[in-house]
């Protein structure tokens, strides 16, 4: 068996040309013909925002099988933060797949799951000591999470969020807060998972000044009231809602719910499975409101687009867990792993924290500028390279979901690949590979502006 040719380096990867080209109609006519092939090989549960069936990708573009380059403003829904095929992972993902594939953890270790677990430990927010374990999709690490709070507390309640998303696994799902499509017929749901409402500026009934305090206080009451906190194991948040519409809660709300998880000995989680690794402008999204989860939860972006997901937390919690109870075959796999740590040298090599924090400097603008005076727009919200316009119904803040599609169709019909969110189907959000040229960037927010100008 030979080794791998020392040739094999960062020029082995070919970037596609870094510019929107269509060819075709899009979807393209073999995407389509595949597309209608698909329908009878696989099950009508999987749904698909763009019937276009890509064959390359990097940088900032997709290219598809009809040879069209579209923009790329879904990073596979937030995982391809260094853009797809980026050079170091490639460079790394080749040397760990040619040399072992895997041997599953539990039965005998490798450096790769250490190495994550140290770059873990070291990047998440709190000096305190700390301790990973690895899995394979953020559903099943955000699980963990909750088994690993569960034991620490000996609590068996879950706080969860309006607006939630956390995964579509019988546990995940049920901390999920959207019916349709997640949930709808899914059920019987988990037990013990109870729900408080987010700190939703934009539609907090009473106006975005009271938001904070009033959300908290129904926390407060949730917990301390209705569940009891000497029942209550964890309170999981995504510091800046995914799925659920971009939402930015205020900082005041995030701290709030840290001291009160702080005073009650409730676990606080925080799901950065889509703000984590970079993309809102930090490394994780808890930074910006200074608050230090006893666990964070990382997957999608962690390692470029292989199956890869995290659970890191204070080391007491950690090891509350008995050997053995903790783990799954593919739990760290060791190519996800060397991918993983080729996302880390990418992040750091291209300092892409600082590029996050340039995209928005350079998107927000161009969106706040198109939306003024636009009846159709709500807002605009994110951070970093996850940004969103929420659409509404001129003169109300109903939800405008017809908006939003008619602008996501007329984005793909140019090439440009958004991704609608929210829990009314009406925000269509932005988040790029943090790799994508500023050229490509202005060119896709023209498309995106200019479409929603047209409604
Ligand atoms: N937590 C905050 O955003 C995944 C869902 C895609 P998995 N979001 C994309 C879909 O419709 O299935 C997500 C998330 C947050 C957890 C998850 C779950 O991560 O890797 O999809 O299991």
């Amino acid at each position: 068996m030979t080794a791998e040719p020392a040739t094999l380096s960062y020029t082995d990867v070919e970037l596609p040309e870094q510019v929107r080209r269509l060819h075709t109609a899009i979807p393209g006519p073999a995407s389509l013909a595949r597309h209608a092939h698909r329908q009878s090989v696989l099950s009508t549960g999987l749904g698909t925002t763009l019937p276009v069936f890509v064959e390359r990708a990097g940088g900032g573009i997709l290219v598809d099988v009809d040879g069209n380059q579209l923009i790329d403003f879904a990073s596979g829904i937030a995982v391809t933060t260094v853009g797809s095929s980026a050079p170091a992972v490639v460079r790394r993902v080749r040397e760990q797949v040619a040399k072992v594939t895997h041997t599953c953890f539990l039965v005998t270790e490798y450096d790769g799951y250490v190495e994550v677990g140290e770059k873990l430990n070291a990047l998440t927010p709190g000096t305190h000591a700390k301790k990973s374990a690895l899995f394979s999709t953020g559903a099943e690490a955000v699980e963990n999470a909750v088994k690993i709070a569960r034991v620490a507390t000996h609590r068996p309640a879950i706080v969860t969020f309006g607006h939630a998303y956390h995964g579509r696994t019988l546990l995940t799902m049920t901390m999920t807060a959207k019916n349709a499509p997640y949930k709808d017929g899914f059920g019987p749901f988990a037990p013990e998972v109870y729900r408080a409402p987010l700190a939703y500026p934009f539609r907090w009934p009473t106006g975005p000044e009271h938001c904070a305090i009033e959300a908290l206080n129904a926390l407060e009451d949730l917990v301390v009231k209705q569940i009891g906190a000497h029942n209550t194991a964890a309170i999981v948040i995504e510091p800046i809602q995914g799925e659920g519409g971009f939402i930015v809660p205020p900082a005041a709300y995030l701290q709030g719910v840290a001291t009160l998880a702080r005073e009650h000995g409730i676990v606080l989680i925080a799901d950065e499975v889509q703000t984590g690794i970079a993309r809102t402008g930090a490394m994780f999204a808890s930074e910006h409101d200074g608050i230090v989860p006893d666990i964070i939860v990382t997957a999608k972006g962690l390692a470029g687009g292989l199956p890869l997901a995290g659970v890191t937390g204070r080391a007491e919690l950690m090891d509350a867990v008995p050997a053995g109870g903790l783990g799954g075959t593919f739990a760290g796999n060791p190519v996800a792993c060397a991918a993983a740590m080729g996302v880390f040298e990418t992040i750091d090599e291209l300092d892409l924290v600082s590029r996050a924090r340039q995209i928005e400097a350079l998107a927000r603008p161009a969106l706040e500028e198109a939306a003024d005076g636009n009846p159709w727009v709500g807002e605009i919200r994110g951070r970093g390279a996850m940004l969103a316009v929420e659409f509404v119904v001129p003169g109300s803040k109903n939800p405008a979901p017809e908006a939003a599609a008619a602008v996501m169709a007329a984005c793909h019909r140019q090439g440009v690949v958004t991704l609608q969110c929210g829990t009314y189907g009406n925000v269509i959000r932005l988040l790029p590979p943090l790799v994508m040229p500023d050229d490509l960037l202005h060119d896709g927010l023209a498309v995106l502006t200019s479409a929603w100008k047209g409604l």
